[in-house]
């Protein structure tokens, strides 16, 4: 790699030149533009896939472009003409290969065939699928019980994949299911199922058009969700107010140029995004809130005006406990933890009492600290408490990350299924599916380095890179008596094998997938709950490449004794899938006809229509005290040096532990991923200067070193005593017990660390 380090704050508008020049790059360096080009046409089109990119959702305009700058990168990524073959992995050795970065690794290209690990010559060597198949069946079988299993999926997996696959190992015996979500939003399906009695955002895009307010928590669009920014611009032209919630100033948040819109490119400056952008601290957002909530209810006792009142009567339990629960909250603590002033409190709850609709987004920056679950309850009874639950224009909406994790959960990849679910399976299949929860990816880590769990599966994802406490996840991977992947690109996970480890290549989204000379199609859900058609055009990379359905029903005949279904049968037409699913899980009649719709079809949403599944079939109100403080109090007294709490994030050049590049243009960061943003007060306070190379280590409960060296200072606008970097370079950083309330996912939002100078040189040059 040739790039140069350097630092050089970005001043424009996101969007624009600058993202079409980008992709421009990506697919130049493809060496296969003009295919690719034609591919990306495609994308999210009526007859083309789902662009394998986030998940958010798809609008009903006939349009020619409907992909963004990084669903460009996403496309071209898989589409790439390089491939990693037998050839390949004849040259390399696993432990060389271990040595190159993440970006290495997935730059080879495509994984061509079946392999199999080697122990004594430390190489990958050719494997059949039938040999492939059977090691994995024998090994199952060969367990005490099935829970001694894992099965990972990550949020790829298309609905027909993901429903054969929980198939196949509930019918084992297992729900050991952890998955992408469970360090993604599983925060936000807990506290809504709590209080809104589905796990799911109640919003469609067209409420987009009617919302007179939306406010954006935690979350940057700008890079995960670019197409997020057209639907936020058009919102802002026509006056809609737009409320930020961030530490970090995000470009894309602030002004926007769609490079889809001629008009637009030629006029400077771009659209204005967000009116009001509060910069609270790390993990502050319940507090600001919860600020938020004080001040509508001084107005409220003085008026009666602002609570909507018809409906908290109808539809709502628990408003006195929770409002007892903001009284006791002090202006101290709130300010305090949010890092906010009053005065701005006072101004986002202006801007919420005079708005009829309104939208509350969220994503990582609220689901993963140790109070992501109080948090977005806080969040559902700001909407509660002004009926902004199920009316057009109004209510919560997570926004979901991999494109079909939504998907996955509908159909079933859940540790704790409910007992209707499984009740319906075994009705269907004649199985008897476990019924004791199953191991999420916390679990399933303890459980593989307990030496409990012996097998590793995972559909698709890179298990190593992207959980936490990194050095501990690789041992515990390793002790296994299996690892599998399934996957299309070569990822450090593969390099971490236990016993025996297999690679299993699969098509992707942008491939034709033949069955017995037919194409087939697969189905997703975005963050809006539409589930539509994909079908890929392009020819697979390699003759040898299985889909992903086919290596489930591939697994499953070589491991069961007894069958659920005719595998064959259905891996000869997907439409028989969604026939099984048609008759086990709701929302999905006349499945296969329904797809023929442009845009699919909206699986619906029971709070959306103020029906509320919960426990009481009322909307709750959940009273919670703010954290007593955003990581555990204890630690302070450990260190003597100061205690810092580092967020891990995304740049503008990754898909999660996929990097494509080494920039993060709207941060402008050049060249370079090992960098740390810290504020100038802080900077002086450790009395360093921007440029200097730090080395971080964790501050945690137990005895157990958690260090990452030679980080970049990058002096940034963020709260003092808070911190950014990249993941997944900073995920050995993250204690494994370090996790949320009841949701269980890793705290890569709030990590409690120290710096301290670093032996290793940066080589950065420094622009301003
Ligand atoms: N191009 C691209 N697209 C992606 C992905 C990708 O890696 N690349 N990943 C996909 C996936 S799986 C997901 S889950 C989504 C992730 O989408 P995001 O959630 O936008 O991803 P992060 O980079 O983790 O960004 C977190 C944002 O929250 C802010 N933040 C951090 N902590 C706090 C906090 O305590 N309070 C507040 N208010 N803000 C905070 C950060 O400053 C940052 O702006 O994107 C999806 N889309
Ligand atoms: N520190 C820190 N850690 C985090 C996060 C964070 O913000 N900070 N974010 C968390 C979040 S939100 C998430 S969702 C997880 C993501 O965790 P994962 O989903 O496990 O990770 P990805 O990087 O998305 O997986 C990339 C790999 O998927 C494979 N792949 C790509 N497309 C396909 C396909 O179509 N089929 C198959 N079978 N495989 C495919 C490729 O081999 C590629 O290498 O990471 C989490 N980890
Ligand atoms: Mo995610």
């Amino acid at each position: 790699m040739t790039e140069t380090k350097k630092v050089k704050p970005y001043t424009h508008p996101a969007g624009g030149w600058g993202a079409l020049a980008s992709s421009g790059k990506h697919l130049l360096k493809s060496k296969q533009a003009v295919k690719n080009i034609k591919t990306l046409l495609d994308t999210n089109q009526d007859q083309g896939f789902d662009c394998p990119g986030c998940a958010w959702g798809e609008d009903h305009e006939k349009k020619a472009f409907k992909f963004c700058e990084n669903g460009a990168k996403a496309v071209n990524w898989e589409a790439t003409s390089k491939k990693v073959d037998p050839e390949f992995f004849s040259r390399h050795s696993v432990s060389w290969l271990k040595q190159q970065d993440d970006y290495f690794l997935e730059y080879q290209g495509r994984l061509t065939h079946p392999m199999r690990y080697n122990r004594e010559t430390d190489k990958y060597d050719p494997v059949d699928w039938d040999t492939a198949f059977e090691l994995i069946g024998s090994t199952l079988n060969q367990l005490d019980h099935p829970h001694q299993a894992e099965f990972y999926t990550s949020g790829r997996t298309s609905n027909e994949a993901a429903f054969l696959y929980q198939l196949f190992v509930r019918s084992f015996g297992t729900n050991n299911f952890p998955d992408c979500s469970n360090m993604c939003h599983e925060a936000s399906g807990v506290a809504m199922k709590q209080t809104l009695g589905v796990g799911k955002g109640t919003v469609t895009l067209d409420d987009f058009e009617q919302a007179d307010a939306i406010f954006i928590f935690g979350q940057n669009p700008g890079t995960n969700h670019p197409r997020m920014l057209d639907v936020l611009s058009k919102a802002s032209k026509r006056g809609a107010s737009i409320v930020t919630f961030n530490p970090l100033k995000e470009r894309g948040l602030e002004r926007f140029t769609n490079p889809q819109n001629p008009a637009e490119m030629l006029s400077h400056g771009g659209t204005p995004i967000t009116g009001l952008y509060l910069t609270p601290k790390l993990g502050g957002d319940m507090a600001a809130v919860r600020g938020m909530v004080k001040v509508m209810l001084e107005v409220e006792r003085e008026t009666k005006a602002v609570f909507d009142h018809a409906f908290i009567a109808q539809h709502c339990e628990g408003i006195d406990d929770y409002l007892a629960a903001v009284d006791s909250t002090s202006w101290q603590q709130i300010t305090d933890q949010s890092g906010l002033s009053r005065k701005q409190i006072e101004h986002a709850a202006r801007i919420y009492l005079k708005s009829n609709r309104v939208i509350c987004t969220w994503a990582m920056g609220l689901t993963q600290h140790r109070h992501s679950v109080a948090t977005i309850q806080e969040i559902t009874s700001l909407l509660l408490l002004r009926g902004n639950i199920g009316k057009p224009g109004a209510g919560a909406c997570p926004v979901r990350g991999h494109s079909n994790v939504q998907g996955d959960r509908t159909m079933g990849i859940n540790e704790r299924p409910a007992e209707t679910f499984l009740a319906s399976i075994d009705r269907q299949f004649g199985i008897n599916s476990p019924r004791n929860h199953g191991h999420n990816t916390v679990e399933a880590i303890q459980a593989m380095l307990a030496g409990e769990s012996k097998v590793f599966i995972g559909m698709g994802g890179n298990f190593a890179a992207a959980t936490p406490d990194s050095v501990r996840t690789e041992q515990a991977l390793s002790q296994c008596r299996l690892t599998v992947h399934v996957a299309t690109k070569l990822n450090r996970s593969h390099l971490v094998t236990g016993r025996e480890a297999l690679i299993l290549p699969c098509l992707g989204r942008t491939e034709k997938d033949l069955q017995q000379g037919a194409p087939q199609k697969i189905t997703v859900e975005d963050s809006f709950s539409m589930v539509h058609a994909s079908s890929g055009h392009l020819d697979p990379v390699s003759d040898q490449l299985l889909s992903e359905p086919a290596i489930v029903a591939g697994m499953a005949k070589a491991t069961l004794a007894r069958q659920p279904v005719d595998w064959d049968s259905l891996i000869a037409d997907y439409d028989g899938i969604r026939n099984l699913i048609e008759m086990t899980i709701p929302g999905f009649d006349n499945f296969n006809h329904e797809l023929q719709y442009p845009g699919g079809f909206y699986l619906g949403n029971s709070a959306r229509d103020r029906a509320w599944n919960t426990e009481s079939n009322k909307a709750r109100f959940i009273a919670h005290d703010l954290p007593e403080s955003i990581i555990p109090v204890e630690l302070e007294q450990q260190v003597s040096s100061p205690l810092f709490v580092l967020q891990t994030l995304r740049s503008h050049d990754q898909f999660n532990t996929t990097v494509y590049g080494l920039d993060d243009r709207y941060r402008g960061i050049y060249g370079q991923r090992k960098v740390l943003f810290i504020c100038a007060a802080d900077i002086e306070r450790l009395e360093m200067k921007a440029g200097d190379s730090v080395d971080l280590e964790s501050v945690w409960t137990d005895s157990i070193s958690r260090r990452v060296e030679g980080f970049t200072l990058v002096e940034y606008e963020i709260p003092a005593g808070n911190l950014a970097a990249y993941f997944p370079e900073t995920n050995p950083l993250v204690p494994l017990e370090s996790f949320g309330d009841q949701s269980f996912t890793p705290t890569s939002k709030a990590i409690p660390v120290t710096l301290s100078r670093s032996s290793e040189e940066t080589g950065i040059i420094m622009k301003s």
